[in-house]
This record gives structure tokens, C-alpha cells and sequence, in this order.
């Protein structure tokens, strides 16, 4: 009883305790230059909270079968005051928490002072996805970044409070409308990581999901090379198709006929759609647009007008071709 007690608790250690990439029980592999620091930080004051628990849960396990009331025995007289004793309870914490303090300041700095050649990505949180946007312009709902190379996020948000929290690089802040935060990170091995948003943000926060791409040395280049020029390389329908899965509209509209948030987009194009007023329309290329551009203007018939405006988000030539795959979800193929 006792050896297999003694045995879980060693399994249970021996799984929290980090392995050689980093990662543990509590957390992903360390993927950035900052993470081995923060995890050193949780796992200081981890140890510490476990040995003070272990102290002070046994000391008064003992202290209260040692003096508890029994017939024949009476309290002892409370005892002196003692000098060494207190100045040991308290200089020991001071001393651990002056460490927890200068360590974890050092690396609140370190952590909030991007280097000056960082490259900059614009990160946007939105009700319920993400998007970011290079430099030249181009947005992705994926983050992309080179390896070895600082980044620096600008971050906004749409709507509510988002935190932008990528656990393999420890970096973890908060995205609020109506002003920019931002966060720095160097990631330090190529690979694909999760990105989630931190910060319950409505009823679809937990697919607020999006994947972080570290991609080798020179090969982010090329990446956003390709990526940035899809609107001239690909067909209307497939470029339609991308903008449909990147810029967020899949979040709330399915195209297999299910509804999500928002209606599903399986054969709506060129049918009789009822609206909340009590209407109905066709929808056509201008009923399309005008839902995308003034989403409130005509809202569909059993849905909330939750739908945040793409004025100013989408160009005219992405509208089409979100329209173009519109058309192609008609119900005889599957829109793949
Ligand atoms: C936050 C959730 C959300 C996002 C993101 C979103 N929509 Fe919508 N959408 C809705 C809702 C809800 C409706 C129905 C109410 C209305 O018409 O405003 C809707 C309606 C529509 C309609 C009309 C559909 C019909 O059946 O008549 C179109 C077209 C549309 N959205 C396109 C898009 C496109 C394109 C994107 C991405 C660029 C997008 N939506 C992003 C929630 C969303
Ligand atoms: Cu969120």
C-alpha cells in the first residue's frame, strides 16, 4: 500500500519534472529564448509552495495527535517568547521572495522590451479568430514567423478583451480594444506550435485557435513571397476559398449546410433567402457584398446581428473572389 503510494508519487514527479526539450507535465517543449527562464521561475516557487505545504501540513498533522486533550492532562503553560525562532521565519521567506522578485522583475523587462531590429507582424483578435498582418501587407489567420529571429507583435483587438497566448514560447498578453499591446519572442526551432486565446472572450472563445509557423532559415521569405501573391496565381474560386478560411469567415459560417453563428453558405448563392425583417431577397452578387460590407443592413431571418463589418478589410477583387466561391457551393459538390 504504502510502496505503490510511494511509487505514484514518484511517477507524478518524475512526469513534472522537464524533459530535454523542455516541455513537462505542465507545459509544451521551450521553444523560445525566454522560456527556459519563465519555467525555471514556476518551477523555483513551484518547489517552494510543495516544501512549505509539506512543513506546515505535517508539523500540524504531528502537533495535533502530539498535544491533543487527554483525560488526566492539562494545557502547559505557553511558552516564551522566541528570539532565534522568529528571526529564522522571517528571514528565510524574505530572502525567497527578494529571489522570486528580482528574477521574475528581470524577466517582466526582458520580456517586455522587444530588441530594435525585431520584425513586426500586426496581430488582430476578433470575435473568434485571429489574423495577422506582414509587413507587406498580406494577412494570414495563421502567425508565420522566421526561426532565430526577434519578433515584435502589435496587437489590437476588434471587439472585447483576447490575450494572445502561445504556450511553447511562454508568451502570453493581453489584447484590448481601443488601444495596441504588444509582446516580443525568439523562436528557436522550426515546427508548427499552438497559438490560443486566453481570455474567455464569448461563446465561440474556445475555437479561438490559430497555429504558429516557425518556419527554417530563409524559407520564411519564400513563404510570404508565395502566400502574399495567391490573388494573381490562383483561380477566383480557390483564392475565394482562402481568403473564406484565413480572413475568419469560417469561424461562424460552415459550407456543408450546418449553422454555426452564422448561416451556412451551402447553396445560398442565387436563392430566395428570408431576412429578419420579414423579407426576403435574392441573394446575388450584391446581396453577397452588402453582406459582407454592411453586415446589419440585411440581417437573415434567425440570427443575431453579430457578423463585424469587412469595410476597408477586404479589396474589391477579394470580394469577388469570395463571391466566385460562393457560387461554387451550390450543394453538387462539396465546396472542397
Ligand atoms: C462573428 C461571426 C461571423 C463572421 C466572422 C463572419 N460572419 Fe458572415 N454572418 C454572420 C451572421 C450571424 C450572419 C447572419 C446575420 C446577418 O445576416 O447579419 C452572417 C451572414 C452572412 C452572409 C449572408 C448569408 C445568407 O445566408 O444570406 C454572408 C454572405 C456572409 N455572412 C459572409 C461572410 C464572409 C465572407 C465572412 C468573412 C469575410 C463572414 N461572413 C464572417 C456571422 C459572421
Ligand atoms: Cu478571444
Amino acid at each position: 500500500m504504502i510502496s505503490t503510494g510511494l511509487q505514484y508519487l514518484l511517477t507524478v514527479i518524475t512526469t513534472a519534472l522537464p524533459d530535454d526539450d523542455g516541455s513537462s507535465f505542465w507545459m509544451p517543449p521551450q521553444v523560445s529564448t525566454v522560456a527556459q527562464g519563465v519555467d525555471w521561475l514556476f518551477n523555483f516557487i513551484l518547489a517552494i509552495s510543495v516544501f512549505f505545504f509539506l512543513l506546515i501540513v505535517v508539523a500540524m498533522v504531528i502537533f495535533v495527535l502530539r498535544y491533543r486533550h487527554r483525560e488526566g492532562h492539562s494545557a502547559e503553560d505557553s511558552p516564551t517568547h522566541n528570539m532565534t525562532l522568529e528571526i529564522v521565519w522571517t528571514g528565510i521567506p524574505l530572502i525567497l521572495v527578494v529571489v522570486i522578485f528580482v528574477f521574475g522583475f528581470k524577466g517582466f523587462l526582458d520580456m517586455s522590451t522587444a530588441p530594435s531590429n525585431a520584425y513586426e507582424i500586426l496581430a488582430e483578435g476578433q470575435k473568434w479568430n485571429w489574423s495577422f498582418t506582414y509587413p507587406n501587407g498580406y494577412i494570414d489567420s495563421d502567425l508565420h514567423v522566421p526561426v532565430d529571429r526577434p519578433i515584435r507583435l502589435v496587437m489590437g483587438s476588434q471587439d472585447v478583451i483576447h490575450s494572445l497566448y502561445i504556450p511553447a514560447f511562454r508568451v502570453k498578453q493581453d489584447v484590448v480594444p481601443g488601444r495596441y499591446s504588444k509582446a516580443w519572442f525568439q523562436a528557436t526551432k522550426p515546427g508548427e506550435y499552438d497559438l490560443f486565446c486566453a481570455e474567455y472572450c464569448g461563446t465561440s472563445h474556445s475555437d479561438m485557435i490559430a497555429h504558429v509557423i516557425v518556419h527554417p532559415v530563409g524559407e520564411f521569405e519564400t513563404w510570404l513571397e508565395k502566400a502574399s501573391n495567391f490573388l494573381e496565381t490562383m483561380a477566383p474560386v480557390d483564392a475565394g476559398r482562402k481568403l473564406f478560411q484565413v480572413r475568419g469567415c469560417q469561424q461562424c459560417h460552415s459550407v456543408d449546410g450546418s449553422a454555426k453563428t452564422g448561416p451556412s453558405l451551402l447553396g445560398v448563392f442565387g436563392h430566395e433567402q428570408k431576412l429578419a425583417d420579414g423579407s426576403s431577397v435574392t441573394a446575388d452578387e450584391n446581396y453577397i457584398r452588402r453582406s459582407i460590407l454592411e453586415p446589419q443592413a440585411q440581417v437573415v431571418a434567425g440570427f443575431d446581428p453579430v457578423m463585424p463589418t469587412y469595410q476597408g478589410r477586404l479589396s474589391d477583387p477579394e470580394i469577388l473572389a469570395i463571391i466566385e466561391y460562393f457560387k461554387s457551393l451550390d450543394g453538387t459538390s462539396s465546396g472542397e
